[in-house]
């Protein structure tokens, strides 16, 4: 991890000390750097929002912050990770932070690293169709990660995803989601979130995939186009309360690093099985669409690479490594 800056080590030290104070002297001396630097810290920090008092017997108090993604404040939350998130920057505005990551991953960056917009002017789904990213009302972000399995484990990866993303929307924002294989989370049977998997792969071995999540938090009705008003659906809309962008943020980054870990080290069966309990496409009859193709059945289970197990209609087994499922009644 790279060293953490003097703002992510003052914000760090002003939450652990919340809503206690910490003196200018403290700091200082923490930090290794003059009162007057401190100071000029704090204004910087105050200009971008955070409001944060100063008495002079107390010391300085973090009162609130703005909903705004900072990645110094992000890594200030998110403290010590495995890997996702020891790298974290953002973006006002981008084409697609996969594309960012894509960048990075060919300059060989290491794993780990997650790029964040506060907007996206071409963010995408699968099979290039569009992503609606509106300024500061979502989270779309990307994870690079450099995974050793072959590409026909990628799947494991989305599971993961998913995985990490409906227990975050459960701790964070009270809410039950749902899983919908492989890549959207719903909330009352709407898209709250997608993810989407690209990767670099030879034949056997991944070289570089980039998961990229996309979040509908404190969007209103009025914000997503007409056509999608009856199929997606942000938290803000299902719970009635907006979201702290940066709290749920670090909470699916922390998630993350937990499932990737447990990838890493063989356990993906734990993440499975954190999946199947969240899945509401089991145990369900559904319709695949993969290119042309359109299959039937009812889907059974999760393999040991994510795929899903379908029994067809003629009674024979399936594994489906990907395609637009819909639901049946
Ligand atoms: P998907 O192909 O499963 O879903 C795309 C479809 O979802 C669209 O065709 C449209 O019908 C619908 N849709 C579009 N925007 C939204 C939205 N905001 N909420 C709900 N439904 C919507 C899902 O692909 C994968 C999405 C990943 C998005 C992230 S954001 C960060 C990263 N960068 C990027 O360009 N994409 C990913």
């Amino acid at each position: 991890m790279d060293a953490p800056t003097i703002d992510t080590r003052i914000l760090a030290t002003l939450r652990d000390a919340s809503p206690g104070a910490v003196s200018g002297a403290e700091l200082s001396l923490q930090l290794g750097i003059s009162r007057a630097a401190v100071w000029a810290r704090i204004e910087e920090l105050r200009a971008l929002g955070y409001e944060i008092s100063a008495s002079p017997h107390r010391g300085y108090c973090l009162a609130s912050s703005p909903d705004r993604l900072h990645a110094d404040d992000l890594l200030a939350r998110l403290g010590r990770v495995n890997v996702v998130g020891r790298d974290v920057r953002v973006f006002q505005e981008t084409t697609s932070t996969n594309d960012i990551v894509e960048k990075l991953a060919r300059d060989g960056v290491k794993e780990g690293v997650v790029v964040f917009a506060e907007s996206q002017t071409k963010g995408r789904g699968r099979l290039s169709r569009r992503w609606v990213s509106p300024p500061g009302k979502g989270l779309w972000f990307s994870v690079l990660l450099r995974p050793d399995l072959r590409p026909t484990e990628a799947t494991q990866l989305m599971v993961a995803a998913a995985t990490a993303t409906a227990r975050a929307l459960r701790t964070e924002a009270r809410c039950v989601p749902e899983i919908k294989w492989p890549n959207d989370v719903l909330l009352n049977g709407k898209k709250v979130a997608g993810i989407l998997t690209e990767m670099s792969a030879e034949l056997d071995h991944i070289k570089y995939l980039i998961l990229g999540i996309g979040i509908n938090a404190n969007l209103d009705a009025g914000e997503f186009p007409v056509e999608l008003r009856k199929t997606a659906t942000s938290i803000k809309l299902e719970t009635g309360e907006s979201v702290d962008r940066p709290d749920l943020a670090v909470a699916i980054l922390r998630e993350l690093d937990q499932d990737y870990t447990r990838i890493r080290s063989g356990r993906f069966s734990a993440v499975a099985d954190e999946w199947q309990r969240q899945c509401g496409t089991l145990g369900r009859q559904i319709s695949i669409r993969i290119g042309d193709r359109l299959i039937q059945g009812c889907a059974e289970s999760l393999d040991h690479d994510g795929a899903l197990i379908l029994r067809t209609q003629h009674g024979h087994l399936e594994r489906i490594i990907g395609g637009d499922v819909t639901l049946e009644k």
